[in-house]
């Protein structure tokens, strides 16, 4: 068998994705998802201009010689771009690999290790009272664990909470807007909304929350202090992930379990926090972790220092990362949580797929390969607009962490 063409194909249904369609002699396709919140087109300029011509006439099951080729022949390794590039090529690679064998791509990452993927919803609300409605709305809806974001008194927008009746997740079209932001006023709220969600729906649901990288170690040593008594299953992204070692000082001070990642791209961003036990979850996902050929290195690297997966699974990645998500967290032993996100319904007529949620876990579905499509003549109809993820400032107008 042998790659024939490779091209990008960007839409926009409601919001922008990158999708890599690989094409063989053998009249087999595979898709990758290479979408970049807010730098879309980079990723696919990186895979037009100077990926997609290497590919063509490679056997497409070298997925490990593909992914050292494309990682090292670079020379300039790592990085957002690079490694979404790398990971739509890998994710379309091994989505043929499953289509040529006849069998899901699960299979071919150890086979079932369980009957279903345990999946956490987003539950938010511009006050608590909003937040708790939604959460109760989230266990109607048979989700058994669930993030928990709200708005906070003084402070106009944050994180994870929408301004409007659409669900939540930029980036908005037109330039980036602005928000501010005051730590004090969080770390003041936090603690109340989870005391008060643990009080309308008990100790059975586990319960997650996103710091969104705007702590200081000290900061979110404090918040893990006092959302012990919630029992989180996790508290995220506490802090920005350059400095590894930051995480140390949490560590220190608080069993609230630690997750992050999302924003991490190879195992050299992570190999600290991983081997220093500094986090109990990984978050990074196949679209920007280099695909699967990465992420399985990453996922056995982290079951050594019982670190967990807790794939990131926004609705800025593609039903194409979340299928693989899917697969992934069905065959690796140490799974934690996958994150999810429902597509529009726009999104999801583009991208049909075999996944399904039923009762607080997903399922890839058995179809060979990873079970979900692109329609390419309906995708055309939703043409890219540019769009940016927003900026934080604090109170005064420093630039902040959004
Ligand atoms: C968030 C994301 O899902 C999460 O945990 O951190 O919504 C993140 O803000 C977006 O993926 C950024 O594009
Ligand atoms: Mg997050």
């Amino acid at each position: 068998m042998k790659i024939v063409n490779a091209r990008i194909i960007v839409c926009s249904p409601g919001r922008n994705f990158v999708t890599l369609k690989i094409e063989t002699d053998e009249g087999i396709y595979g898709l990758g998802d290479g979408t970049l919140n807010g730098r879309e087109l980079a990723v696919a300029s990186y895979l037009t201009d100077h990926v997609l011509p290497c590919l063509i006439g490679r056997d497409p099951f070298q997925t490990e010689d593909i992914w050292q080729y494309l990682y090292r022949g670079a020379y300039w390794r790592r990085g957002p771009v690079t490694m979404a590039a790398i990971a739509a090529v890998d994710m379309a690679l091994w989505d043929i690999k499953g289509k040529a064998l006849g069998t899901p791509v699960y299979n071919l990452l150890g086979g079932r290790s369980r009957d279903g993927v345990l999946v956490y919803a987003h539950a938010h609300g511009a006050d608590i009272e909003e937040a708790l409605d939604d959460v109760g709305k989230h266990l109607e809806m048979g989700y058994l664990a669930i993030r928990v974001q709200s708005g906070i008194p003084g402070v106009a927008s944050t994180y994870g909470v929408p301004t409007s009746n659409r669900p939540y997740e930029p980036a908005e079209r037109g330039l980036p807007s602005e928000s501010r932001w005051s730590t004090e006023d969080y770390l003041r709220h936090v603690p109340k909304l989870f005391e008060r969600v643990r009080n309308q729906f008990g100790e059975q649901v586990a319960l997650l929350h996103d710091c969104h990288h705007r702590l200081t170690p000290i900061e979110a040593a404090r918040l893990g202090k006092d959302l012990e008594p919630f029992r989180l299953f996790w508290m995220e992204d506490p802090l920005p992930a350059e400095l590894q070692e930051g995480f140390a000082l949490i560590r220190q001070h608080t069993t609230t379990p630690i997750a992050t990642g999302e924003v991490l791209n190879s195992i050299w961003d992570a190999q600290e926090l991983i081997s220093c036990q500094w986090i109990d979850y990984i978050r990074m996902t196949l679209v920007h972790s280099g695909g699967f050929t990465h992420l399985k290195k990453i996922a056995d690297y982290a079951a050594l220092y019982h670190v967990r997966t807790g794939c990131h699974g926004a609705t800025d990645l593609s039903p194409v990362t979340m299928a693989g998500a899917l697969h992934f967290g069905l065959a690796i032993n140490n799974f934690g949580i996958q994150e999810h996100m429902p597509h529009t319904a726009e999104t999801d007529l583009v991208f049909p797929h075999s996944y399904h949620f039923e009762a607080g876990y997903m399922y890839p579905g058995d179809a060979p390969g990873l079970g979900v499509d692109i329609d390419e003549k309906l995708a055309s109809t939703f043409p890219y607009h540019r769009a940016y993820l927003p900026v934080n400032r604090k109170m005064d107008g420093t630039l902040f962490n959004w």
